[in-house]
């Protein structure tokens, strides 16, 4: 190979590795990028066994240069070497000894970060949040304040939370990357993990477990707060919505109650109690919509509501043919719903 070509290799060369360094670059769902206590443990074990495959595979690699170049030094020469002793020692400290001190260094690592990611038990923990998967959004409670919500899951920093996580169709699993490891959802059946933020942030987790179509879309956000805004934030959605307070509000209103949305959504306040599809009752307080098909913009809102199958084939709301005007009223009302 000429000395031009491969100075020109070079950069192609380089193109997946620039790739892959910018895919660790930002926050989003990163396990290096650890935001609890059981996700540091993770990223450290990692980090460990990271740096310590390389230090293994780069002496190995010495050793085999060692070798070869002694036996191209060595040929047609005599066989002088006294073969027997360091014929022994060598299988018995680099086949033997050495593996059996790296292992067990790694296995007392692995149970320390193994008891570390485990949930809490049921008495110590102050703060339970029940999750349950469904096709294909997250239906999110909190039962000792007898709220219920979806999507979006809010904690206090610095507070280890249990939550309990359940399905009502097909296998899920909750995973949270920045804050601990995932945990199945499983049909007729509670799962236990704890979620505890080192800092203040919005977590992104993901479905885990191939569940249909609109696996992919199956997001949702853990929002670490300090505790009095997380209070805060709990008692407001303890309340059932605000009755409309001005007449364009009201006509809103009466196109979701009289439209097939009540079927499926509830809305705590009015006569709107489904249960097929997320609580609606503090809609505009979170930040996405369709477990993270999109933002919860007033257009996107739009999008969704007259054309759902659009935005998230598959799903389960079926499309609406309201008007324009009832459309309008409609998306306002459901925006005063914070
Ligand atoms: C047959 C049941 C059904 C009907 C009827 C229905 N929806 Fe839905 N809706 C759902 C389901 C299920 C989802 C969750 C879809 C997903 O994310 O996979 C949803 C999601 C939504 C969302 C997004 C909520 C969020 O937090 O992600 C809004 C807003 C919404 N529906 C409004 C409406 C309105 C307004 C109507 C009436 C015009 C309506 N829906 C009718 C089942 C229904
Ligand atoms: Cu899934």
């Amino acid at each position: 190979m000429s000395p031009r070509r491969s100075h020109r290799l070079w950069p192609s060369g380089l193109v997946p590795v620039v790739l892959l360094a910018a895919g660790c670059g930002g926050n989003d769902q990163s396990t290096i990028s650890p935001g609890g206590k059981a996700a540091r443990d993770i990223a450290t074990l990692w980090w460990v066994m990271l740096v310590g495959s390389v230090v293994v595979f780069a002496v190995v690699l010495v050793l085999v240069a060692v070798v070869l170049l002694r036996r191209r030094a060595l040929r047609g020469a005599p066989d002088l070497e006294p073969r027997g002793r360091v014929g022994t020692w060598v299988p018995v400290v680099g086949g033997i000894v050495v593996p059996a001190v790296v292992l067990a260094g790694l296995f007392a690592l692995t149970l320390g970060t193994l008891s570390s990611t485990s949930p809490a038990s049921a008495g110590s923990t102050s703060l339970t949040v029940q999750v349950t998967g469904r096709q294909w959004f997250w239906d999110v409670t909190y039962p000792d304040a007898h709220v219920r919500t979806a999507n979006e899951i809010h904690i206090p920093v610095g507070v280890p939370v249990r939550v309990e996580v359940s399905s009502g169709d097909v296998i899920h699993s909750f995973w949270v990357p920045e804050l601990n490891r995932k945990i199945d959802m499983i049909p007729g059946r509670t799962n236990t993990v704890t979620l505890e933020a080192m800092h203040r942030g919005m977590f992104r987790g993901q479905c885990a477990e191939f569940c249909g179509l609109q696996h992919a879309n199956m997001a949702f956000v853990v929002v670490a707060e300090p505790r009095d805004e997380f209070d805060s934030w709990l008692a407001t959605q303890a309340k059932p919505a605000r009755p409309p307070p001005n007449a364009a509000l009201e006509n809103g209103q009466q196109v979701f109650l009289g439209s097939g949305c009540v079927y499926c959504h509830t809305i705590a306040g009015t006569n709107a109690s489904g249960k097929i599809g997320p609580d609606l009752t503090h809609l505009a307080s979170r930040s996405y919509i369709g477990a993270g098909a999109g933002a919860n913009s007033p257009g996107e809102l739009a999008g969704w509501i007259l054309d759902p199958q659009h935005v998230k084939p598959g799903n389960r709301m079926p499309g609406t043919d309201l008007t324009g005007p009832e459309l309008q009223d409609l998306l306002e009302y459901l925006e005063s719903l914070r």
